[in-house]
């Protein structure tokens, strides 16, 4: 809004806040995220001031709270959230990590639901809502991170309209018919749908996203924006980096270039194949120790001289489908070892713990290669911090095509980690590549990494968030307010409503001849035709036979088919213009015809200036991607003809260009003297309604789209608001 002040301040929400509580003291973590976040901070040269609210971890005792909080506030800018253990159970044990997780990692099987675990997460949304509320100022930026916090945007738009809103999701978006087993799936997506801005790692999940939310909500969108109920959200993506200023320091210090020495000599001889990961079942592990075993039994040669280090960080250990997984592998472990172990090498060193950064800097330069082999993974960072650390540019990443890092580095070996032999010839390639073809595939990969770091990551969203919060429409196009009104306030002069029907006074409806005038509406008409200073014009694209059946029962002026015909208050139905030329109808006809055969669900509406393809009962997809499709069709068909093509909110319609609202309207405005004009209108045809903004009308847009109306208001609610106040302003009256 342009009453919006713009704030340098960003208030960052993410689940954990990046520092955990050891014996009543804080730990600092040094995340991604945290670094991330430094490249937009003033003190990192960025431009903005950062507040992070999130969860401390563990359970705090209420009576420690208050301390705790104050602390956290004035030592490093941080609003905790507490949970209580009952929440931790429900909310981020049970929704969060046993119902989000799986499905958007496709996992049906470990998909779980509880009704409980629903409430704990809209309650723990809340608090998050709460805590923003108190922290943001007039026009701040809250930037929102990952699936724990999916209600959290439309919470925020509902309280605070003047935020602005952007969302992160760091994990896949799985497809359409995975999320759709979610009993939640719509809350979640109109959650996330409160946000200006939604980002992703991969164009696969946004392209997902946009598909379940036109699924799910009938919500159209083109490549960067969904237009929905009363607003647009954008959509964009942000492949996220590694945190290269971190490692780079990391790689220049002296503890690194210990470690180093001493794995090197540990490891002399030896081939050493790293994996890094988290114990979870997106991971693949089980796969990748078949691969590995597969590898070893294949290549008896090998087995004295190849290490394969795999560290997997406990995770979740209080979700039981964890457990399971870590005892599966220990089996698999001690098989492989007890099988293929020699006198001089343990082929598998598993670690179940994390390592300190240093090591793990010093494994990554060092390894011959990284086995990155994930089911499903959002982006994978442990792929993107190997390479970075190759300065040698001498290892080899086989890379599950399954990873969002997948999208960005081409030159790993890839491969399908369902394909057990592939993963297992894969290890056999990597470790025999020569140095040469190793190189040249590894530096051009290294420089896109460095380049696009976590920082570059954070400043790209930023500055979209940023962008898309700040464009014309937003900038030009006032909320409607009721000073505007009062030229309408009754007085003997004559005034004119000029009214569109659909999605201005009544909501769309699966079958269009269903939207008829709800009894809210009727008693407003009432009022309004009880005032004789107010001549009414309902204009429609609708037939005349249409308006008069369900309208014509007030004193109104009804104007059909977008102005071709028009019936005055007891008069007989009239032409606007009877010349118009309407040649091309049969041609549109021949072309809607085999549309509507091609697409069920779809239909042809003849009118008598006009002819439209009705799709909204069609598979949205497929009724949106005919409609485009329709569009190239007709404008080869009818080239150079007096019709329009106009692709409106599900429907495609051809119309005469010598017949259009806004002619209507002029019409009416001279043949009366009008005191005060207002035309109100949510789609396009009614944009030849707003152009007489200029003289003087007051011209209004119903819901989100770039128009050349003044005012907007949202929906057919707020419509049915504004006619009321108009019905009661009596002269004189304070609006
Ligand atoms: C989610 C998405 C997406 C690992 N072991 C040790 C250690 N790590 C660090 C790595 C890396 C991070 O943990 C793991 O990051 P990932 O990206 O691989 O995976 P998730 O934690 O599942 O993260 C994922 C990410 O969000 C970002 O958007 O890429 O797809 O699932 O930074 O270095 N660090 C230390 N010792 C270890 O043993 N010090």
């Amino acid at each position: 809004m342009s009453e919006q002040p713009t704030t340098n301040r960003i208030i960052n929400v993410s689940n954990r806040l990046p520092v955990r509580i050891d014996s009543g003291r804080f730990v600092k973590s040094s995340g991604g995220l945290v670094s991330a976040l430094e490249g937009i901070q003033k003190s990192g040269g960025g431009d903005f001031d950062l507040q992070w609210i999130g969860w401390p971890g563990g359970a705090a005792e209420e009576n420690e709270q208050g301390n705790l909080s104050e602390r956290l506030k004035s030592e490093f800018g941080y609003h905790p959230i507490f949970l209580s253990e009952e929440e931790i159970a429900d909310f981020y044990h049970g929704f969060s990590n046993s119902s989000l997780w799986p499905l958007l990692h496709y996992n049906q099987t470990y998909f779980n639901y509880q009704h409980r675990w629903w409430k704990a997460y809209e309650r723990i949304n809340a608090c998050f809502a709460d805590a923003v509320c108190d922290a943001a100022k007039q026009g701040d930026l809250v930037w929102v991170h990952d699936y724990h916090l999916m209600l959290l945007p439309k919470m925020l738009r509902e309280r605070r309209p003047d935020l602005r809103i952007g969302f992160f999701l760091h994990t896949p978006f799985p497809s359409y018919e995975i999320f759709r087993c979610h009993p939640k799936r719509q809350e979640l997506l109109e959650g996330l749908l409160g946000a200006d801005l939604v980002g992703f790692h991969t164009f696969g999940y946004l392209r997902h996203f946009r598909s379940a939310v036109l699924r799910l909500t009938g919500s159209e969108s083109d490549v960067y924006t969904i237009r929905h109920d009363d607003a647009e959200t954008h959509i964009d993506v942000f492949p996220i980096g590694m945190n290269w200023s971190g490692f780079e320091q990391e790689l220049g210090s002296e503890r690194f270039n210990e470690c180093k020495q001493r794995f090197l000599t540990d490891y002399a001889n030896k081939r050493i194949v790293l994996n890094v990961e988290r114990l979870d079942y997106s991971k693949g592990i089980p796969q990748k120790l078949e691969a590995i075993e597969k590898y070893l039994e294949f290549n008896p040669d090998r087995r004295d001289d190849v290490v394969f280090i795999l560290i997997a960080v406990p995770s979740r250990e209080d979700v039981g489908e964890y457990a399971t997984l870590k005892e599966n592998i220990e089996l698999a472990v001690s098989r492989i070892n007890g099988q293929y172990a020699t006198i001089s090498n343990i082929p598998v060193h598993f670690i179940n713990r994390g390592v300190k950064i240093e090591e793990l800097c010093a494994l990554y330069a060092i390894s011959d290669v990284a086995m990155v082999t994930p089911l499903v993974d959002g982006m994978n960072l442990v792929a993107k911090e190997y390479i970075a650390c190759q300065e040698d540019h001498g290892g080899v990443l086989i890379l599950s095509e399954f990873a969002g890092a997948a999208k960005e580095l081409f030159n790993a070996v890839m491969v399908n980690p369902y394909d057990i032999d592939g993963m297992a010839w894969a290890v056999g390639e990597a470790l025999d590549m020569d140095d040469q073809h190793k190189r040249e595939l590894m530096e051009p990969m290294r420089r896109l990494v460095i380049d696009n770091d976590s920082k570059w990551w954070a400043r790209r969203f930023i500055a979209s968030l940023v962008r898309s919060t700040g464009d014309a429409t937003r900038d030009e196009v006032k909320r409607m307010d009721d000073q505007a009104l009062k030229p309408f306030a009754a007085s003997p002069k004559k005034k004119a409503l000029f009214l569109d029907y659909d999605g201005t006074l009544r909501g769309f409806t699966l079958d269009p001849a269903k939207a008829t005038p709800q009894p809210r509406l009727i008693e407003i008409l009432e009022k309004l035709s009880e005032r004789e200073d107010l001549d009414i014009y309902v204009v429609s694209g609708r037939k005349a036979d249409f308006l008069q059946k369900h309208l014509g029962r007030f004193n109104f002026t009804l104007v059909g088919e977008h102005g071709y015909t028009f019936t005055k208050p007891g008069q007989e139905p009239e032409l606007l213009n009877g010349d118009a030329d309407l040649e091309w109808m049969p041609t549109v006809r021949e072309v809607f015809d085999l549309y509507a055969a091609s697409t069920p669900g779809s239909h042809v509406e003849q009118k008598r200036s006009a002819l439209v393809w009705h799709y909204r009962a069609a598979d949205p997809e497929f009724g949106q991607w005919k409609a485009i499709e329709l569009i190239g069709h007709l404008k080869e068909a009818i080239a150079n003809v007096p019709a329009a093509i106009a692709h409106g909110k599900k429907i495609v319609e051809v119309s005469s260009q010598q017949i259009n609202k806004g002619m209507a309207v002029e019409r009416f405005i001279h043949e009366h003297d009008y005191d005060a004009v207002l035309c109100i209108g949510d789609d396009q045809t009614d944009e030849t309604m707003h152009r007489h903004r200029k003289m003087g009308a007051v011209t209004i847009k119903v819901g989100p789209g770039t128009t050349d109306a003044e005012y907007r208001l949202t929906g057919p609610d707020q419509v049915h608001d504004m006619l009321d106040v108009i019905a009661q302003l009596k002269p004189g009256t304070t609006v």
